[in-house]
């Protein structure tokens, strides 16, 4: 179950970055990797892929997932310690199907593992359950977080000792379901030349069980000031949201979808607004891109996935980490990490 198994090897290239990259887990497909340093060492909280016949479609219905395993590590290049199952679909009392990008946080010795599935009507929604250890196993609560919708919560807890869910997708995510603040079964895309979707973000209420406000918008500017629009889709965030600061600056990371990038914006203060800065990650091999971003021993690492260990299989990926970079502007490295 190490890096040191993997059968293949792969070599990136970028104009800064070069490093060969192996999948870190191989006997599981796994995706979506959410890194944290708990308690001395790095956990990833992932989606956990599995090969379940349903056919491929612009929902992702083919992301059919029903468990979440935690790994941890000492090191990105050292032994991953998989420590089961943490939570299994059968025991959430209101999650149906489709278990998928997951994130993790640790308040006053509890740990809370936040998720999105969906419910019995087709709604994402998203979920939490609590450990007394980072490595689970996880009970989950009766009932999803009130006011919760969509998909790929991200949890980042501020200086202040605050804490934040930033979330959202569009397409199969249904972010674009609820535009008027309630759930349509109408699609609402603002037109080409208007803002783009935004994701959002809640502070979380000090038991960490629910938001303590109505979820706000996430505006993205560009460096005129104005909002990223929907045409644009090599900017337009899509879904993935990542927070993390660097030197007092916030950073807003998140796929840009049916472009493949890892886009980021950096801004002032939890709630933006974020102006776009460039990318993190290319493509990667398989459609999807997603990622965390976590300071371990003085370095940075990005964790992502892709799908080489499938041989490409969009819905079958592996989690991969690489060190980042950051240019003395505080501009972030892009990191080419396609199978070539
Ligand atoms: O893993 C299912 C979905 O695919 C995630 O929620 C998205 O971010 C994309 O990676």
């Amino acid at each position: 179950n190490t890096g040191d198994s993997a059968e293949e090897s792969i070599t990136t290239k970028t104009e800064e970055v070069d490093v060969s990259i192996k999948p870190l887990i191989t006997d599981l497909y796994t995706a979506d990797p959410s890194a944290h340093v708990f308690e001395g060492k790095i956990y990833l909280y992932p989606s956990h892929d599995y090969e379940s016949g349903i056919p491929e479609d612009d929902l992702g219905s083919h992301f059919n997932m029903k468990d979440y395993h935690v790994f941890s590590m000492d090191s990105i290049e050292g032994k991953v310690t998989d420590h089961g199952k943490v939570l299994d679909v059968e025991d959430v009392a209101w999650a149906e199907r489709q278990m998928w990008a997951p994130d993790a946080a640790e308040k006053n010795g509890t740990y809370y593992l936040y998720f999105p599935a969906k419910d019995e009507k087709g709604i994402f929604r998203m979920g939490v359950a609590k450990s007394s250890s980072p490595a689970g196993p996880f009970s989950a609560e009766e009932k999803p977080m009130k006011g919760s919708f969509s998909i790929d919560p991200a949890v980042f807890k501020d200086k202040d000792g605050s804490y934040y869910m930033y979330f959202g997708g569009i397409w199969g995510g249904q972010l674009q379901k609820w535009t008027s603040g309630a759930y349509s079964e109408v699609d609402d895309y603002p037109a080409n030349d208007a803002p783009a979707l935004s994701a959002k973000i809640a502070k979380l209420s000090d038991n960490m069980l629910e938001f303590a406000e109505t979820p706000k918008d996430i505006k993205i500017l560009d460096k005129e000031g104005k909002p990223i629009l929907t045409g644009d889709n090599e900017k337009r965030f899509f879904e993935a949201a990542w927070v993390h600061t660097y030197q007092g600056k916030y950073y807003f990371s998140y796929s840009t979808g049916d472009t493949h990038n890892i886009a980021y914006a950096i801004g002032d203060n939890p709630y933006g607004p974020f102006t776009y800065e460039g990318v993190i990650l290319k493509p990667v091999l398989g459609w999807t891109n997603h990622h965390s971003i976590v300071e371990y021993k003085g370095k940075w690492y990005l964790f992502f996935h892709d799908s080489s260990l499938s041989g490409g299989q969009t819905h079958l990926r592996s989690v991969k980490a690489t060190e980042l970079q950051y240019n003395n502007d505080g501009t972030i490295k892009t990191i080419d990490a396609m199978v070539s």
